[in-house]
C-alpha cells in the first residue's frame, strides 16, 4: 500500500476507502468473503509479472519453473479437498469455468437444463442474455413454490421431454442442499451429462458439511472466493479422467484424448490465454487453509450462523424462501413486509448493512426491483462473528425493514453496526 501512496494517492486513497467499507460495515452478501492476508499477499505478488500460456511441463514461454510448481501445487490441494481425480486452476472466473465444461461436454445449438436464474440458477445456467442462453438452447427447471425446492416431477417430466445432452445443478441463491444424487437419477434415465456448479457452497463440500457432487457429477466447476474463501477465480474438475466418449483423437498420434485434455484445451486456448499465477498462487494458499482442521470449523460455523439468522428471521415474521437454509444463504420474500428488494438493498446499505436485492420463484416484480433479498454469513463468519451477532443484525435489518425511509433509525442501526464490527475486527495487518 505505500507505494501506492507514494506513486499514486488518488487510487491509493479510493483503496483506502473500501477498505474501510469492508472494516466498517457488515457484509452480507453471500458470495463475498474475506480472504486471508497470505492470500492477498500472494494475489498482490510478482507472479502477476509472468506469461504462462499452457500447462505446467508445456508452456508456451521460458522462465515459468517457479510458476509451474505454484499451479501443479494448487491443482494437488485442490484434487485432495474434493477428493478429485482431476482439476484445473485456471479459470478466471465461474463463468469461465463453465464456459469451458460446457464447450467440452456439449456442441453449440444443444439442448441443456439449467435451474431458471430467477428460482436460483445463474446467468451462465442459460440466461438468454448471457453467452450460454445464446449458445445452447437451454431449458429451464425451477423450484415448486410450495418448498421453494427443486421440483423434481417438472425436471424429470421437461429432462424426458427435452431429452438435453447435459444437465446443470446447483446456483446462486438455493439455500438448501444441492439434490446430486436425484439429478444423476434424472440424467441416467435420458443419457445426459449431469455438471454441478458450486460455486456457492464449495467451501462447505470441503469440509465436509454438504453433500460431494463427486460420486454423481461428470464435471464440476465453481468459484474460489465464496465459502472456499480464496481468491477471486473459478476452478474445474472432475471425480475420474477417462476417454473421451466422442472419439477426439490427437492430431499425430491418433490416440483418443481424455476428457482432461479436452477441458483443458478448451480453457486455453479455447477461452483464455495467459493465465493469472499470482491468482494462481493465491488459489494454491486459499487451498493450504481450507485443508487444515481449523477451516472445518470455520465452514461450521457459516453454517451455524446461517440458522441462527434464519431462526430469528422466522420468529420475527420474515418469509423465507424453502423456509430456512442448510448452508450459508438465506434467501427473503419480503412480500408479506411490503418493501422491495431494491429499496430493502438501498436502506441497508445506507445503515452499513451490504446485502444483494434478489429475485424469489415466482416473482412478480423485475430483476431490477425484485421482492427479495439474498442474505449469506461467510464474510461475518470470518470475522469470528458468532450467534448472538447473527440475532444481533437480524435485529438490525429488522429495524431498517420496518422504516426503510426513517433517517433517524438509519443513523442509529448505522452507529450500532459501526460499534458491531469495531469489537471484531478485521485486516489489522493493512493498517
Ligand atoms: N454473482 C455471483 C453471486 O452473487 O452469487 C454469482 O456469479
Amino acid at each position: 500500500m505505500s507505494f501506492i501512496k507514494r506513486s499514486d494517492s488518488y487510487l491509493f486513497n479510493i483503496i483506502q476507502r473500501e477498505l474501510n467499507r469492508e472494516i466498517t460495515t457488515l457484509e452480507l452478501i453471500a458470495s463475498e468473503n474475506f480472504t486471508s492476508p497470505a492470500v492477498l499477499e500472494a494475489a498482490g505478488g510478482v507472479m502477476t509479472n509472468k506469461y504462462a500460456e499452457g500447462y505446467p511441463g508445456k508452456r508456451y514461454y521460458g522462465g515459468c519453473e517457479h510458476v509451474d510448481e505454484a499451479e501443479n501445487i494448487a491443482r494437488d490441494r485442490l484434487k485432495q479437498l474434493f477428493n478429485a481425480g482431476y482439476a484445473n486452476v485456471q479459470p478466471h472466473s465461474g463463468s469461465q469455468a463453465n464456459m469451458a465444461a460446457l464447450m467440452t461436454f456439449i456442441n453449440v445449438g444443444d439442448t441443456v437444463m439449467g435451474l431458471d436464474l430467477a428460482h436460483g440458477g445463474h446467468l451462465t445456467h442459460g440466461s438468454p442474455v448471457n453467452f450460454s442462453g445464446q449458445l445452447y438452447n437451454f431449458v429451464s427447471y425451477h423450484v415448486a413454490e410450495s418448498t421453494g425446492r427443486v421440483d423434481f416431477d417438472e425436471t424429470h417430466a421437461l429432462a424426458i421431454q427435452h431429452k438435453p445432452k447435459l444437465i446443470i445443478c446447483g446456483g446462486s441463491a438455493y439455500p438448501r442442499f444441492i439434490e446430486f444424487e436425484q439429478f444423476r437419477e434424472v440424467a441416467d434415465e435420458i443419457g445426459a451429462f449431469l455438471m454441478a456448479d458450486v460455486a456457492h457452497p464449495s467451501g462447505l463440500i470441503a469440509a465436509g458439511l454438504h453433500p460431494s457432487p463427486m460420486p454423481f457429477c461428470d464435471v464440476i466447476t465453481s468459484t474460489t472466493h465464496k465459502t472456499l474463501r480464496g481468491p477471486r477465480g473459478g476452478i474445474i474438475m472432475m471425480a475420474d479422467d477417462h476417454e473421451n466418449p466422442w472419439g477426439k483423437v490427437a492430431p499425430k498420434s491418433g490416440r483418443v484424448k481424455m476428457i482432461s485434455e479436452l477441458i483443458d484445451s478448451a480453457v486455453m486456448p479455447g477461452i483464455q490465454g495467459g493465465p493469472l499465477m499470482h491468482i494462481i498462487a493465491a488459489k494454491a494458499v486459499a487451498f493450504g487453509e481450507a485443508l487444515k482442521p481449523e477451516f472445518k470449523t470455520y465452514a461450521q460455523h457459516i453454517v451455524d450462523n446461517a440458522q441462527s439468522m434464519a431462526n430469528e428471521f422466522l420468529i420475527r415474521d420474515y418469509q423465507l424462501v424453502s423456509g430456512g437454509t442448510d448452508t450459508h444463504v438465506i434467501l427473503i420474500n419480503l412480500t408479506n413486509k411490503n418493501i422491495t428488494g431494491k429499496v430493502a438493498e438501498n436502506a441497508l446499505e445506507m445503515a452499513g448493512i451490504t446485502v444483494n436485492k434478489n429475485m424469489v420463484p415466482f416473482d412478480k416484480k423485475s430483476p431490477f426491483i425484485t421482492s427479495g433479498i439474498r442474505i449469506g454469513t461467510p464474510a461475518v463468519t470470518t470475522r469470528n462473528m458468532g450467534k448472538d451477532e447473527m440475532i444481533k443484525i437480524v435485529e438490525f435489518i429488522d429495524q431498517i425493514i420496518n422504516d426503510p425511509e426513517n433517517s433517524s433509525v438509519i443513523d442509529k442501526v448505522k452507529q450500532d453496526v459501526f460499534n458491531l464490527c469495531q469489537s471484531f475486527p478485521l485486516y489489522n495487518e493493512l493498517h
